[in-house]
């Protein structure tokens, strides 16, 4: 008995202290939690923000431990390029693509027209980014911001994504329950974050808003402003997939990873996938083997870079040119 009464006071003692210590951190996380705010909170207004929009806004933020552990574990870190490449570039992304191709044909022409941008290229974006825009993201944006910003791992560069995403807020652009996006705060269709947002996005049908999140034509002329802006070149395109001799592929690393003209690439024997001569003209390009010497080869012009300013992966670059050489017409 007595053994007993001493297992369940020691018993009660642990609970005790277990629930001690989870308020105590909680608590200590709350204080910093509230220090942070309110050091955001001065700068934001210095920026000249209201305080009335910083307030309405930061009230409604919820702590999201599930984004802290996206952005740990992103995709292209733990798989092969060719495993990317087959669940983005697969048939039906490529059909779908066509057929909205087809349907905003007339627009779309002339959104490339005017932007210098070819029109596969937009909706290779489009249709990566957010399947065709069926798929934007439904987090809060200013809740993952936060959560990025507090203490995450790249925590300077969300907090000026968060104080952007609040200056979108304070102008009025979009309403707070509609600032939805990915877990890492990228908006709409073209899912741009913040900062490109308020650099980028476009408002074609001139209705007064930059609506990026249901306008497609403001989506294609953003995504197209975009490219523009980061040095793209419509009389070019992105690369092709070559076939290179093996010689070369066993010396890649030491030799070839500079940038070359088409000229160089030809004459040591590298060809257009399906056999044929690289195109004689005056080009110069790199040579990228994403999985190594064992996979797939490409060989990209500077457009290939453009693209990955909007998005730094190689995957993704690459997945993107295909991507438009499947669909065009
Ligand atoms: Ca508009």
């Amino acid at each position: 008995m007595l053994l007993l009464n001493m297992l369940t006071t020691k018993y009660y003692i642990s609970i005790f202290l277990a629930i001690f210590t989870f308020i105590n951190v909680s608590y200590a996380k709350e204080e910093n939690y509230n220090i942070w705010l309110s050091e955001l909170r001065k700068e934001a207004i210095e920026k000249g923000i209201s305080e009335k929009t910083f307030d309405k806004t930061m009230e409604s933020v919820v702590i999201l431990d599930k984004v802290k552990k996206l952005d740990k574990k992103q995709p292209e870190r733990t798989i092969t390029f060719i495993d990317y490449y087959k669940r983005t570039v697969n048939s039906n992304r490529i059909k779908v693509g066509k057929e909205k191709f087809d349907l905003h044909k007339k627009e779309i022409n002339e959104i490339a027209e005017k932007y210098g941008v070819q029109a596969r290229f937009i909706l290779s974006i489009w249709g990566i980014e957010t399947n065709y825009g069926t798929y934007t993201g439904s987090f809060s944006v200013i809740s993952s911001l936060t959560s990025l910003a507090f203490n995450g791992r790249r925590a300077k560069f969300f907090r000026n994504q968060l104080l952007d995403a609040l200056e979108i807020l304070d102008k009025g652009y979009i309403e707070l329950k509609d600032m939805k996006g990915s877990w890492a705060g990228a908006m709409g269709q073209s899912q741009f974050m913040p900062s490109s947002y308020l650099e980028y996005a476009q408002d074609y049908d001139k209705d007064g808003k930059k609506d990026i999140w249901n306008n497609y034509l403001d989506v294609f002329s953003s995504i197209a402003f975009y490219l523009k802006s980061h040095g793209w070149d419509n009389n070019k395109t992105w690369g092709r997939e070559v076939l290179v001799p093996k010689n070369i592929l066993i010396s890649y690393k030491e030799n070839y990873t500079d940038k070359k003209a088409l000229k160089f690439w030809s004459k040591i024997g590298i060809k257009k996938y399906n056999g044929d001569a690289l195109p004689n003209i005056n080009l110069t390009a790199n040579l990228i083997l994403p999985d190594g010497p064992e996979g797939k080869a490409f060989l990209v012009y500077d457009n290939f870079y453009t693209i990955k300013k909007y998005n730094a992966s190689t995957y993704y670059a690459l997945s993107i040119g295909i991507l438009s050489d499947r669909i065009k017409f």
